[in-house]
């Protein structure tokens, strides 16, 4: 009875869901995307002074949330580990700069005081440092792709959006601060520069968050099946909210977004 009801309750809902909504807002409803570093340059200067570069990196997974409690679900944390093994995580707040139902600019940025005492080797150097300060802004054109797999395999469901780096070196960059070898002493100072960043990215689809809990491109009725299938188990691939049952919340998730698709 409370299934029939719900379906009504479905086509309702149906009916009034609205056509494609803007790029970062729809982004900010619940989306992630995979981060691939393509390399970069970088120059230290201070305590010793060279330039060297960075070699690409395996892809990464960002999840977009709103760390800043602003009211915009496209912050992420930058994971500093694919530059020299630092194992710490900055806060780059999102920043639409414009908002289109094709295409959008978003920037990211932060600063983050970590002060741990990391040794870090990439190429050209190899030391002991102590990172007091990180500075970082990340600026992506996000463009709307035909819907389908995640071209870097990392995501379990497909993706719409492709971003791409927008601007230069001074909408992509990253500066690290640090006491060389650890000893705090303005003599030990040296600031990493890191330029010339090249980077891309792919995401944004339907997350399993909004009903779309088959990963494909819209959620429908293929979605309601599976959560009627499985409802009252454990199965989280239906677990849209992730509480560990599937139940009325995942349905009514489901119900929802009924006919919202990418
Ligand atoms: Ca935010
Ligand atoms: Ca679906
Ligand atoms: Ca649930």
């Amino acid at each position: 009875m409370r299934v029939r009801a719900c379906l009504v309750g479905m086509l309702i809902i149906a009916a009034i869901v609205t056509g494609s909504a803007q790029i970062a807002q729809q982004l900010s409803t619940g989306g992630d995307f995979v981060f691939k570093f393509n390399g970069a340059d970088y120059r230290i200067t201070g305590a010793v002074n060279f330039q060297e570069s960075f070699s690409p990196r395996p892809p990464l997974v960002f999840d977009l949330r709103d760390l800043n409690n602003d009211g915009v679900a496209l912050d992420v944390l930058l994971d500093l580990s694919p530059l020299g093994n630092i194992n710490r995580q900055v806060p780059l707040l999102g920043q639409v700069i414009s908002d289109g139902a094709d295409e959008a600019i978003i920037r990211w940025s932060g600063t983050d005081n970590p002060n741990i005492c990391v040794q870090v080797s990439d190429n050209g150097f190899s030391a002991q440092i102590l990172i007091f300060e990180v500075q970082g802004t990340l600026t992506g054109r996000v463009r709307r792709v035909p819907c389908g797999p995640d071209p870097y395999n990392l995501l379990e469901r497909n993706t719409h959006l492709e971003i791409v780096k927008e601007g230069g070196d001074r909408e992509n960059n990253l500066r690290v601060r640090a006491y060389l070898f650890c000893i705090q002493n303005p003599f030990t100072i040296i600031t990493v520069d890191v330029f010339n960043i090249r980077w891309a990215g792919s995401g944004g689809g339907l997350p399993k968050s909004l009903g779309n809990v088959n990963g494909d491109c819209a959620v429908n009725d293929a979605d309601l099946l599976q959560v009627l299938f499985n409802f009252g188990t454990n199965d989280p691939s239906t677990d849209t909210n992730g509480d560990g049952a599937v139940s009325d919340a995942d349905l009514l998730t489901v119900l929802f977004n009924f006919g919202q698709g990418v």
